[in-house]
């Protein structure tokens, strides 16, 4: 082994960094977040063995959407679950893995924060060792008193205290945000540790890449159709021509136009009227970072932040990335009459 030649600062540091900043802190949020690192570390070591220990494939279950779930989306489940559900800083969370809230256990304390998350996303990558994802999203409680409920889940983005995302790609990140920019973490797997490695990432005004389905094109809006023939490169006196690159998981698929510069949708088509993706699980944690990174997310008229959830399951339709991408296709249907 070679020693350091720049200074490492593990996520534990930075985050105790980040406190000590604020004298009002109580700690409590902190350790949420070591609590998330170390579930992300338990499913990452999880992930990496898959191939390995012959436990890909269907669990032979559905989840609340009507998809089939897989063994490693169960187990990430649970390991979120359990990293939490104990610590007496969470009053309710909310899985999309699961049909409705997830309560505190009766015999154990009741916090302050709510804590939302996708435990696996981009799953159907799994069996073709792709990139998948775990996302996160914190809001203080609303509620003053007694175990948290649907009201203390149903928040607008715009509430969030912290949000981000784990990708397990060639390397595991976790990337996160409290609302004072947005830091990367890459983890050593040699000891265990998430290291500084994106210490304030910003995304680019005007992105190399479009990230959409085009399978779904013919029952796209003539507006999201016309925004996408821009990226295409049909016109030039509008918008420059994009790469186009998609995988398929959110996560990944954001990470890298967050770092490179792009634009990713999932627009509603005739199939899926409001999009695919849910705003509590995956679109306003997203937009979070997306905005703490300089760029922006909107629905296509609304900006996704600022959407009030009236169901836990709720889905929208996602514009994210780039900020003058974003606003080139929420221009773009607003000129077509689609607001
Ligand atoms: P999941 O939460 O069931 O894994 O689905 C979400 C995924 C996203 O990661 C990805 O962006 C999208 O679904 C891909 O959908 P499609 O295959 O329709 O392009
Ligand atoms: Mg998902």
């Amino acid at each position: 082994m070679v020693a350091p030649t720049a200074r490492v600062t593990t996520i534990e540091r930075f985050i105790l960094d980040q406190e000590e900043k604020y004298p009002e802190a109580t700690g409590e949020l902190s350790n949420l977040l070591y609590d998330i690192a170390l579930a992300a570390k338990i499913i990452a070591a999880s992930i990496r063995r898959a191939g390995l220990v012959n436990i890909l494939g269907s669990a032979g279950a559905t989840n609340v959407q009507g998809e089939e779930q897989q063994k490693l989306d169960v187990f990430a489940n649970q390991t979120l679950t359990q990293a939490l559900n104990h610590t007496g800083r969470v009053c309710v969370m909310a899985s999309e893995e699961d049909e409705t809230i997830i309560p505190v256990p009766d015999n154990y304390p009741v916090g302050r924060y709510v804590v939302l998350y996708d435990p696996l996303d981009g799953s159907s990558n799994i069996d073709v060792n792709g990139a998948v994802g775990t996302i996160f999203s914190i809001y203080r409680r609303v509620t003053t008193q007694g175990p948290g409920c649907l009201e203390d889940v149903l928040q607008p983005g715009c509430k969030q205290v912290a949000a981000g995302y784990v990708i397990y790609g060639s390397s595991t990140m976790l990337i996160y945000s409290t609302g004072q920019g947005v830091a990367g973490f890459t983890l050593d797997p040699s000891i265990g540790e998430f290291l500084l490695s994106h210490s304030r990432i910003v995304t680019p005004r005007v992105g190399r890449y479009y990230s959409v389905n085009e399978s779904n094109f013919a029952r796209w809006s003539k507006g999201t159709q016309w925004a996408v023939r821009g990226f295409h490169g049909d016109r030039p006196e509008e918008i420059r021509g994009k790469n186009s690159r998609y995988i398929g998981s959110l996560v990944a698929d954001f990470h890298r136009n967050l770092l490179a510069g792009g634009i990713f949708m999932y627009p509603a088509d005739t199939k899926n009227r409001h999009g695919k993706l849910r705003l509590l699980y995956e679109c306003s944690p997203m937009a979070f970072i997306a905005e703490q990174a300089g760029g922006s997310a909107t629905d296509g008229t609304r900006r996704i932040l600022d959407i009030v959830p009236t169901e836990l399951h709720e889905r929208t339709p996602l514009v994210i990335g780039s900020r003058e991408d974003v606003g080139y296709v929420a221009d773009t249907l607003r000129r077509m009459g689609e607001e």
